[in-house]
């Protein structure tokens, strides 16, 4: 029987979909709470509370009704989204960090997640192989907060030893759950498209090389990262996570392979200064060598998961993808 309870928080996007039912396979079902501004599109069998994480008592109240203690906390605005409304972005990239760090503090839970991003990099960064401790310089307010999380969750680590670890994703690739307003969005939009036998306009310029990851392997990250002994995590900002680094021209080339009529066209907008803001590949030797990571999933695999994937579920995922967000 576990005996951890844990709340995700931003249950409801991309990621938090894959990592609920993950963490609730691994630790149970009843012992994994779902939060988010609004219940799941989908019906979901586990426990679900309506939460707007910055209502700090809200927060609290859900923590002590379950005797949470560890909060993965994935609620935010990303970074093309972010750029429409940069207050209301601060306000909920940072504020609601700061919610989650006093509770957890004040409420004695045990372990906080907390995950970062490429985009706390910036257009000074070394392009390739980017360090783990380098210039960053964000240039977007998702970055800018992200990198600020990232300095105060160092803090509350150093200042009352709160135990909180984190990843910086790169732009995350999956087929269950959609994105949430990101630049690396197009890295997923393209496969419905080509699955549907349509051509694709692509919102980056076709030589855009970003670092990416299939879902799984970020999940499995995130839960190794988590359950690494204490003594293993040497760093409290956020680890580097490499998986893949491709252009839109390469993924283009590699769905081809599988679906040859398949076309792309390009018409960059405001995404492409972002992307061009940000590294093409990152140095991750301290994840490995601190906690063993090591990603699994190359170009040809994600595309054969995806294309495979999204063909299985065509009559379902038609209602979900009419209600995207991609901007
Ligand atoms: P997403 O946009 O798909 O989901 C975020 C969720 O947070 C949404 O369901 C939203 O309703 C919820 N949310 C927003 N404001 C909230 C609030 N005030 N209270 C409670 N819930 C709120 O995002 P995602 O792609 O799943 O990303 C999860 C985390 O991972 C984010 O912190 C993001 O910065 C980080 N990340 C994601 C990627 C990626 O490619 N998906 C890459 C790097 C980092
Ligand atoms: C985005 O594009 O904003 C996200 C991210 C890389 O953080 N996918």
């Amino acid at each position: 029987m576990s005996k951890e309870k844990i709340l995700v928080i931003g249950a409801n996007g991309q990621i938090g979909t894959a990592l609920t039912q993950s963490l609730r396979q691994k630790y149970g079902t009843a012992n994994v709470i779902a939060s988010d501004l609004n219940t799941p599109l989908r019906s979901v069998i586990g426990i679900f509370e309506k939460l707007d994480v910055l209502d700090i008592e809200r927060l609290r109240a859900i923590v002590l009704k379950y005797g949470i203690n560890q909060i993965y906390h994935l609620a935010a605005i990303l970074s093309a989204k972010g750029e429409q409304n940069p207050r209301q972005t601060w306000d909920v990239n940072m504020n609601a960090l700061w919610n989650v760090l006093e509770i957890a503090r004040q409420e004695h839970i045990s372990k906080v997640y907390y995950p970062s991003t490429i985009a706390v990099f910036g257009p000074q960064t070394p392009k390739e192989n980017c360090p783990q401790f380098t210039t960053m310089h964000p240039s977007t307010i998702y970055g800018i907060s992200k990198q600020a999380g990232e300095q105060l969750c160092e803090y509350y680590f150093r200042r009352f030893g709160l135990d909180v670890r984190s990843l910086r994703y790169p732009g995350i690739i999956s087929h269950e759950s959609l994105p949430g307003g990101g630049t690396t969005d197009y890295a997923v939009d393209i496969f419905y498209k080509a699955v549907d036998g349509l051509a694709y306009e692509c919102f980056l310029s076709q030589n855009t090389r970003l670092p990416m990851m299939y879902i799984d392997d970020a999940i499995r990250a995130t839960i190794e990262l988590m359950e690494a002994p204490k003594e293993k995590i040497k760093n409290r900002y956020g680890y580097n996570l490499q998986g893949v680094s491709f252009s839109p021209t390469d993924l283009a080339a590699e769905i081809q392979k599988q679906l040859p009529n398949f076309s792309i066209s390009y018409k960059p907008d405001f995404r492409q200064a972002i992307a061009d803001s940000w590294v093409c590949s990152l140095d991750d030797s301290a994840a490995k060598e601190d906690w063993g990571w090591e990603a699994k999933f190359d170009l040809a695999r994600i595309c054969t998961e995806m294309l495979t994937n999204l063909q299985a579920r065509k009559s379902d995922r038609h209602n979900e993808y009419n209600e995207m967000t991609f901007l």
